[in-house]
């Protein structure tokens, strides 16, 4: 009995499922957790305390609904002294070497006198529990350095469950003073579109294997970066990457022109060797620059706050109207219908909210 009700608890812990016997102190951090109030909470992520800052994010990842309440209390206390920040995403296939690239890129900016939060969304880790950034051997020094903050992807949820979260850490983040947000994602498909849609920049990362990563790579995928890197430019393949450059740069100018009048950089860099990455940077700034003098800036962000509305508004009618047995039990049995070709999908839709 006793083990069950533990089983349940720990269940109820986002990420944690049947993990029980990894985190013995799991009981001691929730009862730890449940002492601590929001305005402890909000007093320590903006004195830029650690421990409070991953409590808040912990909070908005939760699943359990008593905790929906203080999660949005948090953020919406955060919410003044949010958004004074560069938050970048950085995409590219496994294997391009985008966590060796957040490692070098990151302490750059910090050499800068930036604070670094780096984030993750990876819609696979609900399923493998691991995450993209679990390779924290990639990020060694970064994981070390006082001014970043690594975070792994939530792995409970949908992909917009899981990105809905990565934004509200955004917030977050901003508030305890990081200025440089890094969103890491997976490279194969949805995610960049949520990835993109809170962010300022969409780093793409590709490698020089000229025309074969252009196949790897969805074109759609290609028409978001903002930036485009090659990496791996170094032991012998530097001229390759040129090359490589040369050619990404013709196929873009196959592709409409930017509205908003920037031309994508393409750059050759060595993630390892640590070349073309202060050049990274300066692109990065060059870009910013640009969209703040256009305008595109500010606009971009009222654009995406609207749309993570919009979008959420939809999730949770959905989910309010679901939680309803009887309606629960109709959609069922109208999708039934639908499987078995009995009805059509627009027919059993309408049918649902007559
Ligand atoms: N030669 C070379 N190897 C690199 C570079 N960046 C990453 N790698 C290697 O590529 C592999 C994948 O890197 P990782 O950062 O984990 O890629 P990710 O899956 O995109 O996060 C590792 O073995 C890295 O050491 C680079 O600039 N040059
Ligand atoms: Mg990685």
């Amino acid at each position: 009995m006793s083990t069950s009700k533990k089983k349940s608890a720990l269940s109820e812990v986002p990420g944690v499922e049947g993990q029980s016997s990894l985190n013995p102190n799991l009981s001691k951090l929730r009862r730890q957790k449940a002492v601590v109030n929001n305005d402890q909470l909000f007093d320590g992520i903006r004195n830029g305390d650690r421990t409070s800052l991953s409590r808040a994010i912990t909070l908005v990842e939760s699943t359990r609904p008593e905790d929906f309440m203080l999660a949005d209390d948090i953020v919406q206390r955060c919410l003044p002294h949010t958004g004074n920040s560069i938050r970048i995403g950085i995409t590219g296939v496994p294997g391009v070497g985008k966590s060796t690239f957040i490692e070098s890129f990151g302490l750059q900016w910090i050499e800068r006198n930036h604070k670094v939060a780096v984030l993750a969304v990876d819609p696979s880790s609900a399923k493998t529990g691991g995450s993209i950034l679990g390779d924290k051997t990639r990020m060694n020094a970064l994981s070390q350095n006082v001014s970043a903050f690594i975070r792994p992807s939530p792995s409970a949820g949908s992909l917009g469950g899981v990105a809905r979260k990565t934004r509200e850490t955004i917030m977050l983040c901003e508030a305890a003073g990081y200025d440089v947000i890094l969103v890491e994602t997976v490279g194969v498909g949805q995610s960049e579109i949520a990835v993109k849609r809170m962010v300022d920049l969409f780093a793409l990362l590709l490698l020089p294997g000229a025309g074969d990563e252009l196949q790897g790579i969805k074109r759609g995928i290609m028409e978001m970066g903002d930036l485009i890197l090659l990496n791996k430019a170094d032991g012998g393949q530097e001229r390759k990457a040129e090359l490589a450059s040369a050619e990404v740069r013709r196929a873009l100018k196959l592709y409409p022109e930017d509205p908003r009048g920037w031309t994508v950089p393409v750059k050759p860099i060595s993630a390892i060797e640590n070349t073309g990455i202060s050049d990274a940077i300066e692109e990065v700034e060059k870009y910013q620059r640009h969209m703040q003098i256009k305008g595109y800036w500010d606009q971009t962000r009222k654009d995406q706050s609207m749309w993570w509305f919009d979008d959420t508004v939809g999730e949770l009618i959905y989910a309010h109207w679901m939680s309803e047995a009887s309606n629960q039990k109709k959609y069922e049995d109208l999708k039934a219908a639908v499987e078995n070709g009995t009805m059509s999908p627009l027919m059993a839709a309408r049918k649902l909210l007559s």
